[in-house]
Order: C-alpha cells, then structure tokens, then sequence
C-alpha cells in the first residue's frame, strides 16, 4: 500500500510509547490500596450511588400516583458502624388506599403495570445462595424477578456464601436488582460438620451413595448446603432485618407477570409458608427422617398444630411418610416463622440425629414436614399465579384465562400440578380447594 513507509514508523512509535506508559502505569499503580468501596456494596454498604442503578420507569398511568422511587440514596455512614438496613421504604399509599388486587376480576386490577407500584411495602427481601460462579445463572435469574415484578417494588437482595463473594459477582448482581443488595458470609459453624459427627460413618455413606449413583450422594457441600437451608440461612444477621423472605435460585424461570405483591398478601393474609411444585422426595436421601419427626412430635407435643397437614405428608395418619414435599428452591415465607421456638427445637432435633450427615436430608422436606405439622393450614398458600421453572419442573397456571390476563409465555403441557408425581392435587384435596377448571386434561 501507498500509504505505507512513514505512517507506518509513526505508528510504531507510538505503539511502543503507550507499551511502556502502560507499563509503567501497571507496575506503580497501588491496585490493592485502591478502595473498591465506591463502586461494589459491602455486606455494610447501603446502595451504590443512585446514579449507578437504572431508575425504575416514573409512572403516567391514572391509579399510581407520581412519587419519587423508593428510598435509594446512599446514607452516609461511618465505614465501620453496622449499617442500618431495615428496609425504611418510603410508603407510597397505604393498604387501605390500594386494596391488593388479586385477580382480573377484582376492580383494582393492574393490567398496565407500569411505573413504581403504589401501595404499600412489606419488611421484605429476596435471597440467594449461591457461589461465585453462580453468578450468571443468578444473573439470569434475578432478570426474570425482576421484568415480572421487582422493577415495580425494589425490593432488596441479600445474597449469601460460605466464601467471599468477589467484585463481579457483586458488580453485575447489583447492576440487576433495582432494591438494595447486601452481601454475606456464611460462619464457619453453619457450614461444617457438627462435632457430634461420626466423621467416618459419614464417609461411608458417601461412598456407599456415590457407588449407588444418588444424586449429590457423595457430596459434603451439598449436604452443608442442606444443613443451612434448613435451620441457618434465615438468621443470618442481614435476614434478621427483614421479617419476609423469598428464596430466589440459580437459572429460574418467571413465565407470567406478577400483577401483586406476594409479601403482602402473605401478611394481609397471615401465611407463613408457600409453594408452587410440590413432588415426592427420593426415599433413598431420606430413609430416617420420619422416624426422627416422630421422635420430635412425641417429645414436643405442644409444637403440633391444631389443623395441621398431616394428610399432605401420610397416607396413614402418621405412621409412615408419603415423601411428599414441597419444592424449597422456590419458597415465599415468614422469617419469623423459621426463627420460632417450634421450628428452632425441631431443627435441632433433627440435626442432633445426624441425618444431614449419615443420609442426604434436603432442606425441602425438611421446611415442607416443619410447615405441614407445626402450621394450621391456612397459614400454607399455594401461588397458582406464580408461573416457575427450575429443572426440571414447571409450574405454568392452569386454565387459558390466567395464562392470558398474566402475558404467560410458558406451554400448559408443561405444567407438572397434575401429573402422577406431583403431590399438588393431594395439598388441593386436604384443603378441600376446588382444582381449577381444565385440570383433568393435563394429568399426563
Ligand atoms: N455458596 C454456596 N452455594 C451453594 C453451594 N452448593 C449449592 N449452593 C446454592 O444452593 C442452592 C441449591 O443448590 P443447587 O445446586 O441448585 O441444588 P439443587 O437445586 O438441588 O440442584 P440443581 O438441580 O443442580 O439445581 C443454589 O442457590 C446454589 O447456588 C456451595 O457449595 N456454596
Ligand atoms: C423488619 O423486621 C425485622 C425483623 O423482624 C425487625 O427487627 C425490624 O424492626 C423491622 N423493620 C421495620 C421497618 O419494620
Ligand atoms: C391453629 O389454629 C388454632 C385454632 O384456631 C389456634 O388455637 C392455634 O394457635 C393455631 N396454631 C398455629 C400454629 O397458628
Ligand atoms: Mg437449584
């Protein structure tokens, strides 16, 4: 080329220049004195400067009256003083004004869904258990939460890890949410073998189960993950801050708009547990968890609710356990519930038998026996207008009308309520619910 000769010596000048800039730059810079407090929210961190965080739309529709977005300027506070997160969100009406509008019949329904949601906000947060490399598929996750529902509410997201989470997966996480993000560590005793563990016998089970090829059978962190599940996550010192939770995992599906607040109608409601898929849990990971509920029943009467559902979890009044259960990696429910003496003495219980250690117990049947025995029934809810997906069931609203008025994207063959494993039909027949119209054909 032409153009070649001169041009070509300046560029490489230049190109050498900036080599050694660079280099020079790199070797003086003070990268680990530079403070990353600015950009990514420590665990005492209040939101990163609202300048950073996309602004939820401003509303122009009739019903939502025009007010500012929920609190999310950054206080300043000392760097070393705990932070102040309860959730002081700025009410934007009150219950009163803006009665939850729970179906498209109701005459407050919300079919724009636009700008922040009036009304008010529940002490309430999202939270996550994830690993570093989750971040992706939390990402994911929490763009669903989000485009669905949270755009609207902003509320807040506590994430939680047995390690440090590091800069990406906060950056990109934060980016995500549009409440406030909080971030923790898991101490070490709630994420380790109990010291009344026959270390040995453990070992042999993991072994025996690996041999056997039980999913997750040879796994210790995921049975420390179980452990935490079911009597930690919800008194971590950020959970203590919030008396509602909704557990949120790794590469969820949301397949219809949510149109309410679920937190609120846990409260107006008083329920204190809730669920979409429910199934039979896999006998082999269980085989003693029955027998220690019935230790902890016979020792505790006094923690046995009155109306209870027993016969969403037996088949003979108590006897034995159908394996009945419902699916935890999606859960709305109330902290202070899982923070009570009933279900803290049951907790315990079941850890002092091993079974965490010496099986493969899950945190889902685990909440769902603590739920069905310890609660009255009307204190379970059963979201039918919550459309999920987690691998590899989904629950998509049964009958077209829902499915429509939501802007459901999710295909009702799909939908698991129905079929053989699904325990959801038997919770509708203890409850005495009437199953909703078109059940019938999508049973297989
Ligand atoms: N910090 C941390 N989180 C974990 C660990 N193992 C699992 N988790 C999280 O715990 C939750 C449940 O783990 P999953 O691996 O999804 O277990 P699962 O849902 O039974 O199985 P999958 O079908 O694989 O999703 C997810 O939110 C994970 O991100 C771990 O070792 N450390
Ligand atoms: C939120 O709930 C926590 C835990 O129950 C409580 O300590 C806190 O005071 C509540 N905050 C508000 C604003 O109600
Ligand atoms: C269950 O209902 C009974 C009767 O209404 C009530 O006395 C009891 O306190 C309730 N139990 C729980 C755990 O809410
Ligand atoms: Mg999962």
């Amino acid at each position: 080329m032409m153009a070649g000769g001169n041009s070509r010596y300046v560029r490489y000048i230049a190109i050498a220049i900036f080599t050694l800039a660079l280099f020079y730059f790199v070797s003086n810079s003070k990268y680990d004195a530079v403070s990353i407090r600015d950009a990514i929210p420590h665990a005492s961190d209040k939101s990163p400067p609202a300048a950073e965080k996309p602004k939820p739309p401003q509303t122009d529709s009739k019903i939502t009256p025009p007010l500012p977005a929920t609190d999310k300027k950054p206080i300043d506070k000392p760097a070393d003083k705990p932070a102040d997160i309860s959730t002081t969100k700025r009410p934007t009406g009150d219950a009163k004004e803006f009665p939850l509008a729970l179906s498209p019949e109701d005459p407050n329904w919300d079919n724009d869904l636009t700008g922040i949601a009036p009304g008010p906000r529940m002490n309430a947060t999202f939270v996550t258990l994830a690993r570093n490399s989750d971040v992706w598929d939390i990402a994911r996750s929490i763009r669903q939460v989000e485009d669905r529902f949270n755009k609207r509410y902003n509320y807040d997201w506590v994430f939680l890890n047995d390690k440090p989470f590091d800069d990406t997966f906060k950056k990109v996480t934060t980016s995500l949410v549009s409440g406030k993000t909080h971030y923790g560590e898991i101490p070490k005793e709630h994420w380790s073998f109990p010291e009344w563990i026959d270390q040995e016998k453990a070992k042999k089970v993991r072994e025996d189960m690996a041999e056997r090829k039980i999913i997750y059978g040879d796994s210790i962190s995921y049975r420390h993950m179980c452990r935490f599940e079911s009597g930690f996550f919800f008194r971590q010192p950020l959970m203590m801050n919030y008396d509602y939770y909704w557990r949120v995992e790794p590469s969820i599906e949301l397949y219809c708009d949510i149109h309410y607040d679920p937190f609120r109608l846990m409260h107006e409601q008083g329920k204190k547990y809730s669920f979409v898929l429910s199934l039979y849990e896999y006998v082999e990971t269980i085989k003693t968890l029955w027998d220690s509920t019935k230790k902890f029943m016979k020792n505790h009467p006094e923690h046995i609710a009155a109306d209870n559902s027993m016969g969403f979890l037996s088949d003979d009044g108590g006897d034995t356990y159908n394996r009945c259960h419902f699916w935890s990696n999606f859960e709305v429910g109330s902290l202070n519930w899982l923070r009570s003496k009933q279900y803290i003495d049951f907790f315990e219980s079941l850890d002092q038998d091993g079974g965490f250690f010496y099986e493969r117990w899950g945190d889902a049947p685990v909440h769902s026996i603590a739920a069905g025995l310890m609660l009255n029934k009307s204190d379970i809810h059963f979201f039918n207008d919550i459309a999920y997906w987690h691998v590899p069931f989904t629950h998509c609203p049964t009958g077209e009308k829902t499915r429509l008025a939501l802007r459901c994207h999710c295909n009702p063959k799909d939908n698991f309520d129905w079929k053989g494993y699904s325990c959801t039909s038997r919770y509708f027949d203890i409850n005495g619910m009437k199953k909703p119209e078109g059940f019938e054909n999508q049973q297989d």
